[in-house]
């Protein structure tokens, strides 16, 4: 397999350098968060939730028949409370996740609305003590409760009630019981998130500035709003956050939707249970030929939450991030393959799996491993925190140069490193979590590409290097980056104005050319001076949508600078 492995490499070999890829494509820009709902406040969370068919979008334009758990009636609430476009339909992929605190009971209410020939469905709670009965009240058949191979059922047009304590916090799934080869293939999966009781009052990680009491001070200087859930995935200092992500993995073979479908038409208004009324289809050999993150394919999965052409998939993949900031990944392996996530940029810290915190022996630290690809395996979920600071990338990612230059505000900002090397005492700053030691040096001091002639860092040429409408026209980072990648603005040390021969260099000495061609062929939104790092699965095979590259299992995660307001709300 060696030819394939060097594929990889040389796809890596572009992706590794996204910092030239930034957002113009993706304006207006979307956000994330991990949205959901609640099942009430106090000891007790209550959902009632169906499980019926509807068709996914897919961006190769075609309609998956599918099945999925929604919302039966409206739900108690929505969280987080800053996203306002809500809705909870009958059916999605994920089904809504369920969000609660550690401690409450939690009831379950599930109305089998699929069709009579898909027979019974359930929900598995794993890592809860579940007990289930049929719901009160029903009478005839529904009456009592059909028993599974794995869980109490609900029959055809039944309702079955699950109970159980969140007994502690973390990421959890859900799926369907019955038939799971089917069942869950044709979408009925979704996550359940705990928060945890007991959120400290001090957190040892995060932003210093969110240490005492989350994002409050960056709201107040940038703005922003809050969209986390709380304040720690667990009961532990260690484990605050600033932002919060939520990603399901799943693939679907469109042969077995259409196999279901044809067959539940055929079979029409059957009585359930009947001897013809019962589907019989294969789910092997197995073909996937969608790759989903939250029932979303690449570049859907970047629109908004609860956009309306998606009345099936409400969640998206997008994250955003400023410099710095802890930002928690909670993923899921919903399907029934390994999906070997890639979140480029830097490494996960693994906090937890299937929602138990990874602890040193004597308690006090975090023992998770660094991971390179978050591997998804099935039915295993696991919390992890990803930051990116620009630490390692050999240049001055603001802009700023040795030389100040008048009316260039931002070449006077300082850097001052704490005792981690990050430029953190001024909260305001746009260079918060600045990197010092690359502070003040030049993309390029030399022209493009001469390493020989001292180039501190330098890029392939861009044109090679960059991948269509994703490049920005900047390698900075900020409110003036087309400024810096465009103009003359940027004195270099050499002083050789006109250096790399682009039109519109200065010829005046020390205040050359530092631009990059191809400069401003692509800018940046007006308010917005981001760089994109390609989140994917690192099976080639994935990132494509039925065949086509690219698509399924990938997504772009933002880098935006820290005056650039993260509005989740959509
Ligand atoms: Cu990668």
């Amino acid at each position: 397999m060696k030819p394939k492995i060097m594929k990889i490499a040389y796809l890596e070999t572009r992706l590794l350098l996204p910092v030239l890829v930034a957002v113009a494509f993706l304006a207006p820009t979307a956000r994330a968060a991990a949205p959901g709902i609640t099942g009430g406040t106090g000891g007790t969370a209550t959902f009632n939730l169906t499980a019926q068919p509807a068709y996914l979008n897919q961006p190769d334009g075609s309609s998956v028949y599918s099945w999925g758990y929604g919302c039966n009636g409206k739900p108690a609430g929505f969280v987080p409370a800053a996203i306002t476009t809500t809705f909870c339909n009958p059916m999605q992929v994920p089904g809504p996740t369920l969000i609660v605190t550690e401690g409450q009971t939690v009831t379950v209410n599930l109305l089998n609305q699929l069709p009579a020939p898909a027979g019974d469905t359930s929900i598995l709670f794993p890592g809860f003590q579940a007990t289930a009965s049929a719901t009160p009240g029903q009478t005839g058949a529904c009456a009592i409760a059909s028993q599974g191979v794995l869980t109490t059922e609900a029959a055809n047009g039944c309702s079955v009630t699950y109970t159980f304590t969140a007994s502690s916090p973390g990421t959890r799934s859900y799926s369907s019981g019955t038939q799971g080869d089917l069942q869950v293939e044709m979408g009925l999966y979704g996550a359940i998130i705990v928060l945890p009781a007991h959120v400290p009052a001090a957190c040892s990680i995060g932003l210093p500035l969110t240490n005492a009491g989350g994002n409050a001070k960056a709201q107040v200087i940038w703005g922003e709003h809050d969209f986390r859930l709380a304040a720690a995935a667990y009961d532990n200092p260690n484990t605050c956050y600033d932002r919060e992500y939520l990603f399901q993995f799943a693939e679907m073979d469109a042969n077995i939707h259409s196999q279901a479908l044809a067959q539940v038409t055929a079979m029409g208004n059957c009585t359930a249970g009947a001897v013809a009324c019962d589907l019989n289809v294969p789910t092997e050999p197995y073909h996937p030929s969608y790759f989903v993150i939250n029932g979303r394919s690449m570049p859907d999965d970047m629109d908004v939450n609860y956009g309306v052409e998606y009345p099936h998939q409400p969640y998206n993949g997008n994250p955003h991030l400023h410099p710095g900031e802890e930002v928690l990944l909670r993923i899921i392996g919903q399907g029934r393959w390994q999906h070997p996530f890639h979140e480029h940029a830097n490494h996960v810290r693994i906090l937890a799996r299937d929602a138990n915190l990874i602890l040193t022996p004597d308690g006090n630290a975090l023992a998770g491993a660094p991971l390179f690809t978050t591997t998804t395996t099935p039915g295993q979920t696991m919390d992890g925190i990803f930051y990116f600071t620009g630490r390692g990338l050999n240049w001055d990612m603001y802009g700023h140069t040795p030389t100040s230059f008048s009316g260039d505000p931002l070449a006077e900002l300082p850097c001052t490193p704490d005792a981690n090397g990050y430029n953190t005492s001024a909260a305001g700053a746009v260079n918060y979590f600045e990197w010092c030691q690359d502070h003040n040096k030049p993309l390029e001091a030399a022209p493009f590409g001469d390493v020989n002639g001292g180039g501190p860092a330098t890029l392939p040429n861009p044109l090679t290097l960059t991948n269509g409408n994703w490049y920005s026209g900047s390698a900075y980072l900020g409110p003036d980056a087309t400024l810096r990648a465009t103009t003359a603005l940027r004195a270099t040390a050499n002083g050789s104005g006109g250096s790399n021969g682009s039109a519109g260099c200065s010829t005046t000495p020390g205040a050359n050319c530092s631009n990059l061609p191809p400069s401003n062929t692509q800018a940046n939104p007006a308010n917005e001076r981001g760089w994109a790092f390609m989140w994917h699965s690192h099976n080639e095979r994935e990132i494509t949508t039925n065949n086509v590259f690219p698509g399924g299992m990938m997504m772009m995660m933002l880098v935006d600078s820290r005056e650039f307001v993260i509005d989740e709300s959509n």
